[in-house]
């Protein structure tokens, strides 16, 4: 364990644990530091072919430790804009641009950019108990790590700007009908479903998944003529890979296909 932060490899799959419990896995800045270099490790390391992030104890993250942020008459303020740039924002892009499906199951409340640095996940699972709340608006501050961006694209304008406005917690059963998760599970069940997906990732064809990733994510930002294009692009890639020739050699045998990632 190093800063509050757990992390083992199995067969593929590395597990990644916040860990302060106490603090509802509230980041620190050192702690925020080991989070991106894990996240970085896990982009680069071969053997890791997906990764999954969860919590330790009854909540997932409470963003930003604010014990770290209480300014004494007479100081000077923080300088969040750093804090963005130098750790949270990296930790949103190593997330996103992964070429590794990053699984999280928030297992209890994620707040602030702890909510955020979840819906940047490309398949979230959350613990029917599990809440979401952008806390920002009820400290003065604007959600971060991705929220302004995610948010609106995943629930539409009207219901963004009520979360991030009111501040409201947003059950992880409202947060997969609105369509801001992939699902929720019973509380109980949340580890191991989840775990069984990432696994089941792990084994996958991890480079077409790369693939899948790489133009989903830019999908937002392309005409149809440049998404056209770039899914020709990629499977031309994506046909020459090995994996694909396992898979259809699998379909024609009638077997389970052995895929390697590449
Ligand atoms: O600053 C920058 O670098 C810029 C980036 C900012 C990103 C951000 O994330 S800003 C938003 C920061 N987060 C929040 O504002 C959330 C604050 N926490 C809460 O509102 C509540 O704790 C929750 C709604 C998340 C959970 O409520 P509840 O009632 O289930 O638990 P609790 O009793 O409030 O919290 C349990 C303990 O965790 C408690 O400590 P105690 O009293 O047992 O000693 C509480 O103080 C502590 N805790 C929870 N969140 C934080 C925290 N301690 C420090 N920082 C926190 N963010």
């Amino acid at each position: 364990m190093t800063s509050g932060i757990l992390v083992t490899l199995d067969e593929g799959l590395c597990l990644i644990t916040l860990n302060r419990p106490d603090r509802l896995n509230a980041f620190t800045s050192d702690m925020l530091n080991r989070f991106n270099a894990t996240l970085a490790d896990a982009a680069a390391d071969e053997r890791v072919r997906a990764v999954l992030i969860t919590g330790a104890g009854r909540g997932f993250c409470a963003g930003q430790d604010l014990n770290d942020r209480s300014v004494a008459p007479g100081e000077g303020a923080p300088d969040l804009g750093e804090s963005l740039e130098n750790r949270y924002n990296p930790a949103v892009r190593t997330i996103r641009t992964m070429p590794k499906p990053v699984v999280v199951a928030v297992n209890g409340v994620a707040a602030g950019a702890g909510a955020n640095l979840a819906l940047a996940g490309d398949l979230v699972l959350a613990a029917r108990s599990a809440k979401f709340i952008q806390s920002f608006a009820k400290i003065g501050l604007v959600p971060d790590s991705g929220g302004t961006y995610f948010l609106p694209r995943l629930v539409g304008t009207a219901r963004a700007m009520g979360l991030a406005l009111l501040g409201d917690a947003l059950s992880a059963e409202d947060a997969a009908n609105w369509g801001l998760i992939w699902g929720a599970v019973d509380d109980d069940d949340l580890i191991t479903e989840a775990t069984a997906v990432a696994r089941s990732l792990a084994a996958g064809p991890t480079a077409g998944f790369a693939k899948i990733k790489q133009a989903i994510n830019a999908s937002g930002g392309n005409t149809l003529d440049e998404q056209l294009d770039l899914e020709r692009d990629l499977q031309r890639l994506a046909g020459r890979s090995r994996d694909y020739s396992e898979g259809v050699a699998a379909f024609l045998e009638k077997r389970a296909p052995r895929f390697e990632g590449r």
